[in-house]
């Protein structure tokens, strides 16, 4: 059993699992499966070391040497060999003498840990605990990490026994639900393009792979969601060529025993605004680029009335010149080809799919109808669709009347006095209905998608319901975002990292340090960066900035220069500022840095209206898909059951860890809060906002929380290069050296004394013992275990993050020995 401090004990990157399984073939008892010199001199590791490293160099030669050798008894030439293999190990481990956990760092200030990364990222290892949170540097590049023989080495395996690993926080998610029988989260999260959503998408494998899906197809389904979501909800930005623009709660369903049965998805704030406009060096959606590619392929773009000649306007930007770029792009085609497939595997019939394509290729036309003034008798500007062709290829395609359509496009109904009377559209606001018709039909679709992926993945296998039912989340969000101009969009990203930041702090600091107030231990008080302030100057009601962009929606004369002079009379926060010779931006200090806004929109963007003209004329649809995108209260951003209000939270998790007490004013508040989002005329894109955010953390708060902080070491997106400026940024703005130094001096686990006991009374008592509930208990079987440094509070035992490991492994071995024990005894009675 490892003694404190962890120790460094590892693999060292060059030290690949496959060389190991070699070496355990050199050693095998059987002479005749023993590979040939010739092959263990060929061996790709023996090639690497050649020349590098002297003293292994000389181990390796010996261990030849031996194993050439033909004279001699076997037996001692085998235990000959196993002497050289443990020798060269030792000298692999000394000749690098990285950390993998930065809390064990002998110094730790932020040009130790710098180095440290620096160093080990030169030699392309990417990953380092710091306790049991991992760290995860983009290596923009593959490095063969991922492959089965990796994902079998961290299945179940001490912590210790291999180099720090995404599998591993996959192992320990995986392990701890099923020793606590509890729910656990997996919280991703990093700037823009630091490798959240590839970490996302190897968690999921690995954890396919630990639920031993007995049902191969269900496994397939699974691994098949994301690449679905993230083709409708990812785009290129000119940080990230698969930039997440949706915030995305995978929950993978577990029994009490382990197998995956099931997966959910929850989806937040799509940046749907995307759909209609993209800012120069970016692109839409994926999925946009990938249909057409597709379908040009099987020469079915007439078919979905795609034009040929000129890309849709939608799709128009320096990226794409003319539809021979899209449609001859191999990449896309191929992708076409396995988003179609994840449908189909995933369970979505072939009719559904033509539905979807319509929808796409809907938005595309609806795009394209252009408007042009026409004076009337009473001087009003009214506008006229220039072009019929796309007019009537969207009504054609969303199978309703074309005639309908240019009416609702360019007119709308006013009642006064209970007098309906149809007033004409400017070109100006025709022209916002037609994008804020396509934007929500795209937001709608998406809705619908993840809705039928959770209901072709829901677990109904148990007809007792699921209570049972144990649950992995994984949470992957958009990354903090600073670009040369910041809107809307960014700001709202910005938020929910900010909301991320905090969960990470109350757990890693905030609960730890009052729990050890609570209960008398002695620990030294860590400081951290509190985003409280920030978050308050945010979500407040009424005077959050939220809350003041929601008042100044419902002036009919605001202007978005109103809305900045209203920020700045009423924010009273050092972390707002009024940039000078800058009319419309105002500034905000992020915990992740400084970030000019420019609120050009804002207020258009926050309204977010669909006429009532356009949602009544596509529920009379013939499509039952466009039917069903219209046809109950949907929020305007998204499709939010009534139900989900029930988990609502209080943002400010005041509560202690994880039991969410709702008092009866918060429920009320969710409750009002829920008739306000169904309610069409009131909602706004801030207020749905801050209902997803809540919404998201009472999903997250349920379970034990697992983090993985990716990084991004340059900006250029280039393999091997370590941008130091840029990493110490982040090391301190995500609070590392702080997380490191917690984890070092403090006790992330704390466990009543009962529960203590209870699972752990074997390693010191007799199995059928009920020792007495006192701390004295506690404190003789942590001696019993020898281990030190830990603590005893008023009810809890103290832990460090890697006692709980070492505990565990006793117990398994303590109650391993008993069965055997009881095996024997029944085999020797009889
Ligand atoms: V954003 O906030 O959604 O804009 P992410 O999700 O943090 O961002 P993403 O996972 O998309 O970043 O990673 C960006 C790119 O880095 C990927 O497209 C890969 O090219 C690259 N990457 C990230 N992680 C790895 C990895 N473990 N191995 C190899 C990686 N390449
Ligand atoms: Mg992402």
């Amino acid at each position: 059993i490892p003694r404190n401090p962890p120790p460094k004990l590892r693999q060292p990157e060059i030290w690949s699992a496959e060389f190991n399984d070699f070496i355990s073939k050199c050693l095998t008892k059987d002479y005749e499966k023993r590979p040939t010199v010739s092959d263990l001199l060929q061996h790709k590791f023996i090639t690497q070391v050649e020349g590098k490293d002297a003293m292994l160099q000389k181990q390796l030669t010996e261990f030849i040497g031996i194993y050439q050798c033909t004279g001699g008894s076997e037996k001692a030439r085998h235990e000959r060999l196993y002497t050289k293999k443990s020798n060269f190990s030792r000298s692999l481990i000394s000749s690098l003498k990285d950390v993998d956990d930065l809390a064990t760092l002998e110094v730790l200030d932020e040009n130790t840990v710098s180095e440290q990364l620096e160093k080990c990222y030169s030699r392309d290892q990417i990953y380092f605990y710091v306790g049991d949170i991992l760290i995860a540097l983009n290596p923009f590049q593959s490095l063969g990490l991922y492959s089965t023989e990796h994902s079998k080495l961290y299945i179940g395996a001490k912590r210790t026994a291999n180099p720090p690993h995404i599998f591993a926080m996959a192992d320990l998610g995986y392990q701890s639900m099923i020793t606590y029988n509890s729910d656990q989260c997996i919280v991703i999260s990093g700037e823009s393009g630091a490798g959240k959503t590839e970490s996302a998408h190897l968690l999921v494998q690995q954890l396919t792979v630990l639920g031993k899906a007995n049902n191969k197809t269900l496994q397939e389904k699974i691994l098949q969601v994301n690449n679905l979501v993230e083709a409708f909800g990812n785009a290129c930005t000119v940080i990230n060529d698969n930039s997440s623009r949706f915030g995305k709660y995978l929950e993978m369903k577990f029994t009490p025993s382990g197998a995956v049965v099931g997966a959910q998805i929850s989806e937040y704030l799509l940046e749907k605004s995307r759909v209609i406009h993209q800012a120069i060096g970016e692109k839409n959606f994926h999925i946009f680029y990938y249909i057409y590619a597709g379908l040009a392929e099987k020469k079915k773009l007439a078919h979905y009335k795609l034009p040929e000649n000129k890309p849709p306007r939608y799709l128009q930007n320096d990226h794409i010149r003319t539809v021979q770029d899209v449609m001859n792009n191999s990449f896309y085609k191929s992708q076409y080809e396995l988003i179609e497939q994840c449908f189909r595997v995933i369970g979505f019939t072939m009719e559904q799919l033509g539905s979807v394509y319509s929808i796409l290729a809907a938005i595309l036309n609806v795009g394209n109808i252009e408007f042009s003034s026409v004076a009337t008798e009473h001087q009003i500007d009214k506008s006229h669709i220039s072009n019929h062709a796309a007019l009537e290829n969207s009504a054609s395609l969303l199978c309703i009347q074309a005639d309908e359509l240019q009416e609702a496009l360019t007119s709308h109904c006013v009642v006064t006095r209970g007098e309906t009377i149809i007033r004409p559209n400017t070109v100006e606001k025709a022209t916002d209905v037609r994008d804020a018709t396509a934007k929500t039909l795209y937001g709608r679709l998406f809705s619908w998608i993840v809705n039928c992926i959770n209901s072709l993945l829901k677990h109904n296998a148990s007809p007792s319901g699921n209570d049972d039912e144990l649950s992995i989340g994984i949470l992957d969000i958009f990354g903090f975002e600073n670009f040369k101009k910041n809107s809307f969009e960014q700001l709202c990203i910005n938020i929910a990292n900010e909301q991320i930041q905090f969960y990470f702090n109350q757990h890693v600091f905030a609960w730890e340090q009052n729990e050890y107030l609570n209960e008398d231990v002695d620990a030294r008080v860590i400081e951290y960066e509190d985003n409280r302030p920030l978050l308050d100057m945010f979500l407040q009601k009424p005077m959050g900035l939220l809350s003041l962009l929601d008042e100044e929606c419902r002036f009919p004369k605001a202007t978005d220069q109103t809305l900045v002079e209203k920020f700045e009379g009423n924010l009273k926060s050092q972390y707002f500022w009024r940039p000078k010779r800058m009319e419309l931006s105002f500034g905000i200090h992020h915990y992740a840095g400084k970030v000019i806004y420019n609120a050009s929109g804002f207020l258009a963007k926050n309204r977010d209206t669909l006429p009532t003209d356009i949602v009544l004329l596509l529920r009379s649809s013939e499509n039952s898909v466009i039917r069903q995108l219209v046809s109950h209260p949907l929020t305007k951003t998204g499709n939010l059951p009534y139900s989900k209000t029930k988990n609502i939270i209080n943002y400010q998790m005041r509560t202690s860890e994880k039991s969410v007490n709702l008092t009866k004013g918060e429920t009320g508040e969710a409750t009002r809060h829920a008739r306000e989002t169904t309610n069409m005329k009131t909602q706004t894109v801030a207020s749905y906002f801050r209902y997803s955010l809540m919404d998201l953390l009472s999903k997250m708060v349920v379970g034990q929380p697992h983090f993985v902080r990716c990084i991004k070491p340059n900006n250029e997106r280039q393999a091997r290069k370590y941008d130091k400026e840029k990493v110490l940024l982040q090391l301190r703005y995500t609070g590392i050296l702080e997380t490191a130094r917690i984890r070092r001096l403090g006790y992330s686990h704390r466990i009543l004394f009962a529960n203590f006991i209870k699972r752990y009374h074997v390693l010191c008592y007799k199995w059928c013992e009920e020792p007495p509930l006192s701390p004295d208990t506690c404190a003789t079987i942590l001696e019993k275990a020898g281990l030190d440094n830990w603590a005893l509070g008023k009810m809890k035992v103290f832990l460090k993050y890697y006692h709980v490991e070492q505990l565990n492994v006793m117990r398994k071995e303590a109650i391993d020995k008993l069965i055997l024990i009881q095996a024997c005894v029944r085999g020797f009675l009889g």
